[in-house]
């Protein structure tokens, strides 16, 4: 066992950790306020491979593994939160649709994905089935040579600026066996997109709901079998997971580097902070439990990649422990920088809006106990 980083993977972390600090952590205060969707930056993010980090090589990805790409999405969010995290949703549809879709629906989509001339959102939940993913009643209809799709979806990220839709509907009867996922072209006539949410965080995404009006697409869009969109919809979930905790870890270690630095210039009662015992035995706290994130979010990314058959339990601990902890150690990090860090010339408060959606997306962290407890008592 070998815990040190190899040369591929720390030259990885480099190009990534330039790119974050270059091309991200400079705008991303303006990007959360403006609520600016950075596209440009995004296709730059393509051309360094980051819109197809575990995409197959055979579809024009980098085909790396899940440990691999984790150490470039951490290093992307200590940039921008954000920004990263829809660039894991991206990697996440494109990954579904070459593993899933057929030669000539990948060929159509993924290396476009790929390069980041089209983007990708992924459409699971409902205004009436979020934890209950599995009671989905987005409907599909194959009437000859289409699949007539509707329903409506919630909460989508990207949506109303993506090109290309992974939708997950209804072909049969109720529960997980009845769902089929497609790939829909996001401009088809009949998807109406709902207005900007106004958010917490997670600002320079949109997020919209989708209203499908008799959308009519070709067969061939569907991905896989019918009655397999919900297990597809749970292996990219998976993967995800431990996507989503990267970015928990990777904000913060942006908000423990900005702490660090904080306490030793800042003075008080005639010394500098960090010279208080209460303020050294934080940042330690912080940085152990953040260590130990990272650890679990690469075991997790390991077990994955050697398709252990308890992986999916591993992705929910590491989603559920990095992601509690990331907020904590954020929020700490504000406290550390007193009345500062409540005000948006620092990033802390940033850092505590966008790490707190974490907690609730991609599966609530009591949906990850869910699924802990579910492996822990079968086992
Ligand atoms: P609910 O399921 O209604 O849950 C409400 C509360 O009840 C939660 O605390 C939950 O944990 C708890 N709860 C529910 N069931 C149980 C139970 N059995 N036991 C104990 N507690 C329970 N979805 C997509 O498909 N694609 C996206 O791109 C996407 N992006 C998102 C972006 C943002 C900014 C947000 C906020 C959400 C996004 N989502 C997306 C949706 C997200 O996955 C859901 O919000 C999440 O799964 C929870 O569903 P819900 O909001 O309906 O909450
Ligand atoms: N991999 C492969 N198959 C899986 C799987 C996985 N990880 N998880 C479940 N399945 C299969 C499972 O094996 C079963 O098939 P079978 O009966 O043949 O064995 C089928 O799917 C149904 O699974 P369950 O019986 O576990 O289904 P249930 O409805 O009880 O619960 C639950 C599933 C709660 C875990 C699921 O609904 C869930 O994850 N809910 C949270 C929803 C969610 O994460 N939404 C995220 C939206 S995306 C987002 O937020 C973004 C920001 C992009």
């Amino acid at each position: 066992m070998d815990f040190a980083l190899n040369e591929q993977q720390l030259a990885f972390q480099d190009s990534a950790r330039d790119f974050a600090s270059s091309r991200l952590a400079p705008f991303a205060a303006e990007w959360d306020l403006e609520e600016t969707f950075p596209l440009a930056t995004i296709r730059e993010a393509g051309d360094m491979g980051f819109l197809g980090l575990y995409t197959p090589e055979s579809h024009g990805g980098l085909g790396l593994s899940r440990l691999d790409s984790a150490i470039v999405f951490e290093e992307l969010a200590t940039g921008c939160t954000s920004t990263a995290a829809y660039l894991t949703i991206h990697n996440m549809v494109s990954w579904m649709i070459a593993s899933f879709g057929s030669a000539t629906l990948a060929g159509e989509w993924v290396p476009r994905m790929v390069s980041g001339e089209v983007l990708g959102s992924y459409c699971l939940t409902e205004p009436g089935a979020g934890s209950d993913a599995a009671s989905l009643k987005t409907r599909a209809e194959k009437k000859g040579e289409v699949y007539v799709l509707n329903g409506s979806k919630m909460f989508i990220s990207g949506a109303g600026s993506t090109d290309v839709l992974v939708v997950m509907a209804r072909t049969g009867g109720p529960g997980p066996k009845g769902v089929s996922a497609f790939v829909v072209p996001a401009n088809a006539p009949g998807v109406q997109y709902g207005k900007k949410e106004k958010k917490m965080g997670w600002n320079s995404q949109p997020t919209r709901a989708i209203t499908f009006d008799n959308v009519e697409i070709p067969a061939g869009n569907l991905l896989g079998e019918e009655g397999m969109g919900f297990a597809y919809a749970m292996k990219g979930l998976d993967g995800g997971r431990i996507n989503i905790a990267t970015c928990a870890v990777g904000t913060a270690q942006a908000a423990l580097n900005a702490a660090q630095r904080y306490v030793q210039e800042r003075q008080q009662f005639g010394q500098p902070l960090a010279d208080f015992q209460t303020v050294q035995f934080r940042l330690a706290d912080m940085l152990t439990e953040l260590v130990a994130a990272r650890q679990m979010v690469r075991l997790a990314a390991f077990k994955l990649d050697s398709g252990s058959s308890d992986a999916s339990a591993y992705c929910a601990m590491a989603k559920r422990f990095a992601t509690d902890l990331s907020f904590n150690v954020a929020n700490n990090a504000l406290q550390l920088f007193g009345g500062y860090g409540y005000l948006k010339d620092f990033p802390l408060e940033r850092h505590v809006r966008d790490a707190r959606v974490h907690q609730i997306l991609e599966g609530t962290n009591e949906v990850m106990r869910m699924i802990i407890a579910r492996q822990l008592l079968k086992d």
